[in-house]
């Protein structure tokens, strides 16, 4: 018989590719979404099918982390094989603007989950994936293994309340699989990146400004540390480890990483270079500019297809030539940052026989073509640069 599994945050990044992944498997689908004011399921859309017809594969429930009796609820009607735990508040800036909601939600939601579980007597039947962290190790020197990366045995030192409220959601994933027996496992995610990436996370922030300045339509992009290091991965690749997580005879936690850091300054070079741009760096700290140098003019033709549909603008690169295309807003440097992350994927690759498809230039195309597309198909819409 098929497998049904239920994903909380399906509406997210994660969720939607997994809700993919999983269907193509057959699995039938279950996810939570919040009730929003405006539509929230942009990513799923394309799932949802009409819950008339017959073999509907894909069903949602409105529900939150905050509230036990609509996760006990929820679980007791899907009686799921394997429940994903992806639901949070996600963003590390924002989770120092609201570190009480950030605890009950990525913490305490952790808990009802499987507690829930355990009401309901399915500790035997019900997997559970809890969405777990490289913010849990907060980028500590000491801390890193004789190789020089974080692994399953590195300490944990967090540093920010979200790292805090996720190391509860760590421990206590981990706490029940001891004390009940539960096959509940923690993938230690490092940072995963997509198309569908939120845009105030830094890197969906630089793709979306590089296509917006290739096209004209922003002036500068404003980001804050630059220095910061991060092992970035695709999504993608990423819900496959997780699905690959419950499938095991054992139930463990797992890092998933590439292996590869690489600076925010790195990032926004080799997105830039997707459209032909070339930055050259100025100053530094706060006075840190990256000026275009150089446009060409051939990469920029064919990533921006500037010509197609021909009346999209008469608006010419080389004209930028000289100008200071990206700064640095203090606003955006944090509390308390998380100055690097490597993760080692050695247990993942040969326990889990788990293999990325993606590699940073690959996920980097693929990103800024989707946001050109995206700025193009908007072309006549009024263009801020984004705040996160
Ligand atoms: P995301 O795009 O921010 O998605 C978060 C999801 O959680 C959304 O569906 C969101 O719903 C939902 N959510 C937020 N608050 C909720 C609440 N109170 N009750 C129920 N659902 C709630 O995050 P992501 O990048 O897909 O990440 C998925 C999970 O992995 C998260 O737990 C994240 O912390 C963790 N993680 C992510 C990374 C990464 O690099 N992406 C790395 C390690 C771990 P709305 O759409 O309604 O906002
Ligand atoms: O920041 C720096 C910033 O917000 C990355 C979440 O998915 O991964 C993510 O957390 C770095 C930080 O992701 C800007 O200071 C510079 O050092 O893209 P981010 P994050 O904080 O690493 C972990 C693994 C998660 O679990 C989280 O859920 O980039 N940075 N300038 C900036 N960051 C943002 N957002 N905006 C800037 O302008």
């Amino acid at each position: 018989m098929n497998k049904t599994a239920l994903i909380t945050g399906i509406t997210g990044q994660d969720g939607s590719y997994l809700a993919e992944l999983l269907l193509e498997k057959g699995y039938m689908v279950h996810g939570v979404k919040r009730r929003a004011s405006s539509f929230n399921t942009a990513r799923i859309d394309h799932l949802y099918m009409d819950q008339h017809e017959n073999h509907v594969n894909f069903k949602l429930h409105y529900g939150d982390l905050t509230d036990s009796t609509n996760i006990i609820r929820i679980i007791q009607e899907v009686q799921p094989d394997e429940i994903y735990n992806l639901g949070a508040m996600s963003h590390v800036k924002v989770s120092f603007d609201s570190p009480e909601y950030v605890a009950n939600v990525d913490g305490m939601g952790t808990l009802r989950i499987l507690e829930a579980v355990r009401i309901l007597g399915l500790t035997e039947k019900t997997r559970i994936y809890q969405a777990s962290t490289s913010e849990l190790y907060g980028g500590l020197e000491e801390n890193k293994n004789e190789k020089g990366f974080y692994d399953e045995n590195s300490p944990f030192y967090p540093r920010s309340p979200y790292g805090v409220a996720k190391i509860y959601g760590f421990w206590i994933t981990k706490n029940y699989r001891e004390a009940y027996n539960m096959y509940a496992c923690n993938g230690i995610l490092f940072n995963h990146e997509s198309p569908r990436r939120g845009e105030t996370f830094v890197t969906r922030k630089i793709t979306m400004a590089t296509a917006a300045i290739a096209l004209g339509k922003q002036e500068c992009l404003y980001l804050g540390n630059m220095n910061a290091l991060r092992d970035w991965g695709h999504a993608k690749d990423y819900v496959e480890a997780m699905w690959r997580i419950l499938q095991q005879d054992v139930a463990e936690d797992y890092v998933i990483a590439t292996g590869v850091t690489t600076s925010v300054r790195d990032f926004v070079e080799l997105s830039f270079k997707e459209v032909g741009l070339n930055i050259r760096w100025e100053g530094e700290g706060v006075d840190e500019v990256g000026v275009l140098v150089e446009v060409d003019e051939d990469k920029y033709k064919e990533a921006v297809k500037f010509n197609e549909p021909s009346n999209l603008s008469t608006f010419q690169p080389s004209n930028l030539i000289g100008k200071q295309l990206i700064k640095v807003d203090p606003a955006y440097y944090r509390p308390t940052e998380v100055d690097l992350l490597l993760g080692d994927p050695t247990k993942s690759k040969t326990k889990l026989g788990w293999k990325p498809q993606y590699d940073l230039a690959g996920l980097v195309s693929e990103m800024v073509a989707s946001d050109v597309e995206i700025v193009k198909k908007n072309f006549n819409a009024q263009w801020e640069h984004i705040v996160g």
